[in-house]
């Protein structure tokens, strides 16, 4: 809906518009409801683009449907797979054999996201680790890049954190210690260096490689029985601070710090994890929380390195630092934390003691699935050897199967398929991609759709990117961004496109839920549910009409099938309308905010649309001739407005514009033409339907949607507005820019919004008021 708005403005002011749409259909979801309906995929997704496509049609969306495209056609997965094949020449696409998450029931791996709290995010079946072989991307080798770059792009601050954070870089060192029993070699990664003097254990993760060599007699049986339990816990439960109880065991090792010469003990624990920086790490309870509740726990000493901060919490922040060993190489005493840092980084890497390291929390993409329904690879090993199938040969197209379904072996339904499988030169990947694949580059196919020669021709490419603005949802802040930014890059680098950033101006929408739902307790104390007609707004609360005194709850909830609070669009428009729905949608509050869907709201917006069209009833309606000074400022003042806030994606207020042009110009004896047909130009960029039937009424012949925006004239404005001063108690607090003429009351209300006044009149007696017409309030105030 927004960027039908858009693109519908950006078109009447003279742009080029491409607004295209089109359908993101291989992944899980659409193959779980196969398997349940026990159809093909390709029929199901089929009917259901259909569906979509009569809905969106129906609302009035002007998409270029010569644009349509899915990402399941073979003409598109040609060029997904095109795409990874050059990520493979590149070195970027690569197996590994790694722990994954292998859900048994779904007969598949599931990405970390798809996966939680140890169950997969569809269906809640339990999902377990499990090395096996699978295609990686090496998003890792653009980490810096996606960072970087995200300073270009106009996004909301608070997705680029959320990038930020989900790419994690850190700087620190890896500095080593060594066993005293056996001189194991046990390498940290810190990014507090500085701390080190307040190092009281080691910490490796139970998944650390030498594990098995630094443990003494003593206490392998019980390091043995820890590691086994830890093997059963997700990273998150792992790693929450202040969750449960941090807990480890003594490895029954000592081992000497090669900066400072001390010995510490070394625990295994599972609050350090296995995959990140060496997967051991020097405890320093005193400057970190989670090291500072394990020390508490198992009575570790807690020596104080950093000066700051309060006695039985860990100071994370800057000072100076104290207590640095005479005896080393370098003296750090008195200064503070960060420049201490640099100085003993640069001091490690000189005398070889440590090394500078730069560590991320991203790690590579996980990029096979053991599917049917997704893209299959462009690859046939060769004894053994991953080959890529040439491009001419492209795309490897999906066999027709008699079933679908997981092989259950963790191999993908298409292993079964022999014809397909064995070529002349060598058998085929059987996984296939995930169904981010095909999202992460559909914006380019868009710009030129049947091109059979290339994904997108360069001359149109740069002519169209990068996408001026993408409106989605918050659920893909992290992962489809920073897929689809991924791509971008590295098509960049084979020079198929020409820009860095692939979004240009990124919109989250918020979330429409279903309508409020309102309960009270009742004697019994059981929640019994109320009706929406039975209940009233008093101030903060919601209560009873009947009784005042009983508090009601209000809750909305995600429209889903199981709670029967899903909206159909077809059922509103058949009632009220598409532009009724349209214009709803858009008014309900700003567009990043989640609301709740009121479907009394639609017949409001249904009566606005009413009284718009009733504005050509009548014989006063003639509908000619020039407007006088004050339609004109009136027209004028809706034209700015409506600019503006359209502009801004502020549609709820611009909607408050036409509302108020229409309360305005009820009023008006003559209707001038040159006002109605801008009101009804801007109009139609909310309620397409009913303003180009008005369009017509007024006896024009062209397409409303093809005309241009209506030209915004500051003189009405600047002549009719006046400056007012407001006055309390005859002080000047606030100036005021009124239209001529304005009213006594409107303009004293006005003055009391202002913050200014606000503070001198709240909570006083207003005792009088002097008004002088375009000039002046004076209000005169006195204690109550
Ligand atoms: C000593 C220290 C002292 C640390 C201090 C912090 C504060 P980033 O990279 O910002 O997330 N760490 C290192 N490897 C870890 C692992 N595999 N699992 C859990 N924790 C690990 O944080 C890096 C810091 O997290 C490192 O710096 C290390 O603790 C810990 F006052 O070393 B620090």
């Amino acid at each position: 809906m927004a960027t039908d708005i858009m693109s519908r403005l950006r078109r009447k002011q003279g742009y080029n518009v491409l607004h295209p749409m089109g359908w993101d259909a291989f992944g899980l979801p659409a193959e779980q409801y196969a398997l349940q309906t026990g159809t093909h995929p390709r029929d199901t997704t089929t009917q259901n683009v259909g569906r979509f496509r009569s809905q969106l049609t129906r609302l009035g969306f002007g998409y270029d449907w010569g644009r349509e495209l899915s990402t399941t056609d073979e003409e598109y997965y040609r060029w997904t797979q095109w795409i990874f094949a050059r990520l493979f020449e590149r070195g970027l696409a690569y197996q590994a054999n790694v722990p994954v998450n292998w859900c048994p029931a779904l007969g598949t791996v599931l990405a970390n996201e798809e996966v939680v709290d140890g169950v997969s995010e569809r269906g809640g079946y339990p999902v377990e680790r499990r090395p096996m072989r699978q295609w990686m991307l090496r998003i890792t080798e653009y980490a810096d890049r996606l960072l970087e770059d995200l300073d270009e792009v106009e996004w909301p601050e608070s997705i680029k954190e959320m990038q930020r954070n989900w790419i994690g870089r850190s700087e620190g060192a890896e500095v080593d210690f060594v066993t005293t029993e056996n001189e194991r070699k046990i390498t940290v990664y810190t990014t507090r260096p500085e701390t080190i003097a307040g190092v009281s254990y080691l910490v490796v993760a139970p998944e650390w490689d030498g594990l098995g060599d630094i443990v003494s007699d003593e206490q392998r049986q019980e390091v043995e029985d820890y590691v086994d339990k830890a093997a059963r816990k997700s990273d998150r439960e792992r790693t929450a601070e202040g969750a449960d109880e941090k807990t480890g065991v003594f490895t029954g090792a000592m081992a000497r710090c090669n900066v400072t010469g001390r010995t510490v003990p070394v625990w295994v624990a599972d609050y350090v994890l296995g995959g990140y920086g060496t997967g051991a790490v020097m405890a320093v309870p005193a400057h970190d929380a989670r090291d500072f509740e394990f020390a508490s726990t198992y009575g570790l000493p807690i020596p104080r390195v950093i000066e700051g901060g309060e006695e039985g919490a860990a100071f994370a922040g800057e000072g100076p630092v104290v207590d640095w060993p005479s005896e080393c190489g370098i003296d750090l005493n008195g200064v503070t934390s960060s420049e201490a840092k640099n100085r003993l980084v640069a001091w490690l890497e000189e005398t070889g003691r440590g090394v500078k390291k730069v560590n991320y929390k991203l790690r590579d993409w996980l990029f096979s699935r053991q599917r049917y329904w997704g893209e299959p690879f462009p690859i046939v090993f060769e004894d053994g050897e991953p080959k890529l199938v040439p491009d001419e040969e492209l795309p490897v197209r999906l066999p027709e199967v008699s079933s679908y379904a997981p092989a259950g072996t963790g191999e993908s339904p298409l292993a079964t398929v022999e014809s397909w499988v064995n070529t002349e030169n060598g058998v085929r990947e059987t996984n296939t991609m995930p169904q981010w694949a095909g999202s992460c580059w559909y914006y380019l196919r868009f710009i030129d759709p049947k091109n059979v020669g290339a994904p997108v021709d360069k001359k149109l490419e740069e002519y169209w990117m990068p996408v001026d603005l993408y409106v989605g949802g918050v659920e893909h802040a992290v992962l489809h961004l920073l897929y689809a930014r991924f791509w971008h890059k590295v098509l960049y680098d084979c020079g198929v496109v020409s820009t860095k950033e692939p979004f240009k101006r990124l919109v989250n929408q918020g979330m429409i839920l279903g309508e409020t739902e309102y309960s009270v307790v009742n004697e019994n104390g059981e929640v019994e549910k109320v009706s929406a007609d039975d209940v009233e707004k008093k101030g903060d609360l919601v209560v009873l009409k009947s009784d005042n005194n009983v508090k009601v709850q209000a809750r909305a909830h995600k429209m889903s099938k199981s709670r029967g609070n899903v909206v159909n669009p077809d059922t509103v428009i058949d009632v009220y309308g598409a532009d009724a729905l349209r214009c709803y949608l858009m008014f309900m509050g700003p567009l990043e905010q989640v609301k709740p869907w009121q479907t009394g709201g639609v017949a409001g917006m249904a009566r606005f649309l009413s009284r718009a069209w009733r504005l050509l009833d009548g014989e006063n309606v003639s509908v000619e001739g020039d407007g006088n000074e004050e339609q004109m400022r009136v027209l004028h003042r809706t034209i700015r407005r409506v600019s503006e806030e359209t502009e801004a994606l502020r549609f709820n207020t611009a909607i408050s514009a036409l509302m108020e042009f229409v309360n305005a110009a009820t009023k008006w004896e003559k209707r001038p033409r040159v006002a109605m047909e801008a009101f009804v130009s801007m109009l139609g960029v909310y309620a397409p339907h009913v303003a180009e039937e008005m369009w017509e009424r007024m006896g024009r012949t062209e397409w409303l949607a093809h005309v241009a925006w209506p030209k915004y004239e500051e003189k009405w404005e600047k002549e009719m507005d006046k400056t007012v001063v407001v006055q309390v108690n005859g002080k000047v607090r606030a100036k005021l820019t009124v239209a001529a003429g304005e009213g006594e009351e409107a303009v004293v209300r006005m003055a009391m919004e202002q913050a200014t006044v606000k503070k001198y009149v709240d909570g006083m007696n207003i005792r009088k008021r002097i008004f002088v017409q375009d000039k002046l309030v004076n209000l005169v105030v006195s204690k109550k």
